[in-house]
């Protein structure tokens, strides 16, 4: 009751904010802009909408604190994982707007991405290719990263896993677009992918399901001996902005079933830290009478979490201690333990989530199984290891640090805790899946101290539901941001509309700004697609996207003008080749007629002319599987053989002025051997 009257003096302070400032505005747009709006009476009215909305004191808050009104931006912007729609969805912050979906993995047409045009990366033969050759055309992207300078976001580069096909993509924030697809070339999946190390000098892979390295077949009789996981560190060239494989390396470790990881940073930079949960290494086979995976890798009290000194290993790559499996140095494993590079620590029950501290002492565990997180101590850990203090070592002689030595603290926080994130007032946040609940609690001796006593539980906030990450804004980083949490439910079960069996997933935005045990939803976000698993929460400004390409002929690919723009349409043979060179402006391409004939190969290179933000084009070739988009200044290249006759009416595929429908062609393609109907220019 006395909740409930708080409640309400609320809402009245805030429709009296809303009455007065609704009034001023008013003020300004009648004087100003010559517009009258009445203003009168909007507290009154306020009060109607919410009875016949039947909207509580709590709805109001919410929708107040989330609300961005038209023209205004938001404070954030979410970068979160689309799941097995191979795609990354950027979302504002507070309004849940879904602002761009990045087409990563799987091809979009509005994107003009895998759909006949050149400039993306699917044409390159590292980004994975089917036994039959043709590029991979999905993939399942579990961990968005932004590249960070000093442990920071730096707003300019995004990096994604593909858990099902074991590779990494490279998103340039300049443009939001993708510019590389990496496939691993020694293991299949991953999902500890993708982390980055402070200055992002490396982009951390680790793989999931164990397999034999160098994707060969072994029986799984012989899981033990050939059976490994992989841990990559792949070298990022920030100036070229890609991951370059030369300069890379990976460790064999047991197959345990690695992850999650994360990356070290200031007291722990250096280091890195996975998960593993099948040390029992269970290996299936319901069918055949023995336990299913589910139960033979939840056998064990403890797991191991994977210590990795990265910078030791660089050493060791160094001195040549490795071998080159499909043109990855693999560190052997034996020789990580010879040379001090790995080691375990014992982690309770099926762990999930490890998640590093802004100060970076600290490093903090979720067993899936056991209703604690477990927080370590990195110092504990350096000592440790110093002294030799380990209670033993693992099947394949890896020393494991002793639990008691290097662990710090444990709170009790609920059930299923799965991942954890940290704010700017000292505390953390554990999603709880089997509770559908957020948990707050306090770090200790971290970089901030909370109010309440260390290493405490000091509020929950229910979800709905399911909770899998949760992202806070710059949640990641060396200084969090506090403000805004936003928990990435699997189910939204009721919360919705049914819209048939398969239902959206639920993204909620939680209020964080208070401290104890105020912590307040604020909006459901449905999200009719893919399924987002970890989103990262960076500050809008830092982002710096160009509002059109720089220069008028740019190749989005390689970030630079390109030779084949022209600012005049022409049709130049050479050779086997048709080289069109086309341009694009409201409204018209130039050459409207492209004759060619049958067999000949055709390449398209067309240029957007405009400088004016948002006047993007589209070109499209029904019957040829081509669709591009042409934004400001881009030039994009279309290559194929015209094996098929007809005539083949070309159009601009965006909406861009009010002649838009005539933006137009035809391509003719005349059967061969008809002899040529236009005159056109041949290249000397
Ligand atoms: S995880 S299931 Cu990030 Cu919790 Cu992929
Ligand atoms: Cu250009 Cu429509």
């Amino acid at each position: 009751m006395e909740q409930l009257k708080k409640s309400w003096l609320a809402v009245l302070v805030l429709i009296a904010i809303v009455f007065t400032v609704g009034l001023q505005l008013g003020r300004v747009r009648k004087s100003g802009r010559g517009v009258s709006v009445p203003t009168a009476g909007i507290a009154g009215d306020a009060m109607e909408v919410m009875k016949a909305r039947g909207l509580s004191p709590d709805d109001v808050y919410g929708a107040l604190s989330s609300y961005v009104p038209t023209g205004r931006y938001d404070d954030y912007l979410m970068f979160a994982s689309g799941g097995h729609s191979g795609q990354v969805f950027v979302i504002g912050l507070p309004s849940m707007r879904l602002l761009r979906v990045i087409a990563t993995f799987t091809p979009d047409p509005w994107q003009g991405y895998g759909v006949g045009v050149k400039e993306n990366p699917f044409e390159d033969p590292m980004s994975g290719r089917t036994p039959d050759g043709r590029p991979v055309t999905w993939g399942d992207s579990h961990h968005p990263a932004l590249s960070e300078t000093n442990g920071d976001y730096d707003g300019q580069f995004l990096f994604i896993g593909d858990k099902a096909n074991g590779r990494i993509a490279v998103i340039d924030l300049r443009d939001f677009e993708t510019k590389q697809i990496i496939e691993n070339p020694v293991i299949t999946g991953n999902h500890g992918a993708a982390f980055v190390t402070p200055n992002t000098e490396y982009v951390i892979e680790g793989s999931q399901y164990a397999g034999p390295l160098g994707k060969e077949f072994a029986p799984i009789s012989e899981y033990k001996e050939k059976y490994r996981g992989l841990i990559t560190f792949w070298k990022f060239d920030r100036t070229k902005g890609r991951l370059v494989i030369e300069e890379s390396f990976a460790l064999e470790v047991p197959p345990y079933w690695q992850d999650l990881a994360d990356a070290g940073k200031l007291e722990s930079d250096g280091w890195a830290f996975v998960n593993s949960f099948n040390t029992e290494m269970a290996t299936g086979g319901i069918e055949k009478g023995n336990p299913p995976f589910e139960a033979g890798a939840s056998q064990a009290d403890m797991d191991f979490l994977h210590l990795i000194n990265w910078k030791k290993a660089e050493e060791v790559v160094k001195a040549g201690k490795f071998r080159t499996i499909n043109g990855m140095r693999v560190i052997p494993l034996e020789t990580s333990v010879a040379e001090g590079v790995l080691y375990f620590i014992p982690e309770p029950k099926s762990p999930h989530g490890v998640d590093v501290t802004p100060s970076g002492k600290h490093f903090v565990v979720a067993g899936k199984l056991d209703p604690h997180v477990t927080i370590y101590s990195i110092a504990k850990v350096k000592e440790a290891i110093a002294n030799k203090d380990f209670e033993g070592k693992d099947p394949f002689g890896v020393p494991i640090l002793k639990f008691d030595s290097v662990k710090i603290a444990q709170v009790e926080l609920g059930l299923g805790p799965l991942h954890t994130q940290f704010d700017n007032k000292g505390y953390a946040y554990t999603s709880l899946f089997l509770e559908s609940a957020v948990a707050r609690w306090t770090l200790g001796d971290d970089k901030y101290q909370a109010p309440e006593k260390p290493w405490t539980l000091v509020g929950k906030v229910p979800v709905h539901y399911n909770v899998g990450h949760i992202a806070a804004a710059e949640g990641d980083t060396v200084e969090p941001d506090g403000a805004y949490l936003v928990s990435l439910n699997k189910w939204s079960v009721d919360r919705y509309k049914n819209v048939g069996p398969l239902l959206p997933q639920n993204l909620q935005l939680v209020d964080i700004s208070k401290t104890g045990d105020q912590l307040k939803s604020l909006y459901d976000m449905p999200i009719g697609n893919g399924e987002p698993h970890y989103a990262q929460i960076i500050k809008a400004d830092k982002i710096k996207a160009w509002e059109v390409y720089p220069e008028v002929g740019w190749d989005a690919l390689s970030q630079t003008k390109t030779p084949e723009a022209r600012i005049k349409g022409e049709v130049v043979h050479q050779g086997d080749a048709v080289h069109v060179y086309m341009t694009a402006i409201r409204s018209h391409f130039e050459p409207e007629h492209v004759e060619i004939e049958e067999g000949d190969r055709v390449i398209f290179h067309i240029t957007n002319l405009e400088r004016t933000l948002d006047a993007t084009h589209g070109f499209s070739i029904p019957g040829y599987n081509v669709a591009a988009s042409i934004e400001p200044g881009e030039t994009v290249t279309v290559d194929f053989v015209a094996k098929r006759p007809g005539v083949y009416p070309f159009y601009c595929l965006e909406f861009c002025s009010a002649l838009h429908l005539e933006m137009a062609g035809y391509l003719l393609v005349k059967p061969k051997g008809e002899g040529t109907i236009m005159p056109q220019k041949t290249a000397a």
